[in-house]
């Protein structure tokens, strides 16, 4: 039996959208729901591995942010230095004029780090919250 298809509508800036229809053509996609599919499926698939893990772990969390939103450089200040016993270390880059991007060594209980990137990706203005574990 086929599988039921829902229709949502989103709201998107309209760069975003417009990077998305020209990578479409170059990566074969024959459409936008296509293409967000398979965005969705990679989303729920970083989460689900995320959550898999287990023990002590060590990873390097990649965050791209926007600092002139409001309030928003503080609370990621905030939630850095709550989490200090897991968060070994931070460089920030500016990006450009409007973006950030900050690389942060984690190392600790894969829960505890799971938490810090659940706080930290949910903030309006996070644009990106990459965690990449390394092996030790
Ligand atoms: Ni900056």
């Amino acid at each position: 039996m086929p599988e039921k298809i829902t229709r949502v509508s989103l709201t998107l800036p309209e760069r975003l959208l417009q990077e998305l229809d020209q990578s479409l053509k170059a990566r074969g996609y024959a459409s936008r729901s296509e293409a967000v599919r398979d965005s969705l499926r990679d989303f729920l698939s970083e989460y689900k591995y995320r959550k898999s893990l287990k023990g002590n772990i060590i990873g390097v969390l990649v965050l791209v942010y926007e600092h002139d939103v409001r309030g928003l450089t503080d609370a990621i200040i905030d939630i850095q230095h709550s989490a200090g016993e897991i968060v070994n270390t931070v460089q920030h880059i500016h990006l450009d004029h409007k973006n950030c991007l900050e690389t942060s060594v984690v190392r600790g209980p894969a829960n505890k780090i799971e938490k810090l990137v659940e706080r930290l990706e949910g903030l309006r203005g996070v644009k990106q919250a990459k965690l990449m574990i390394v092996k030790k």
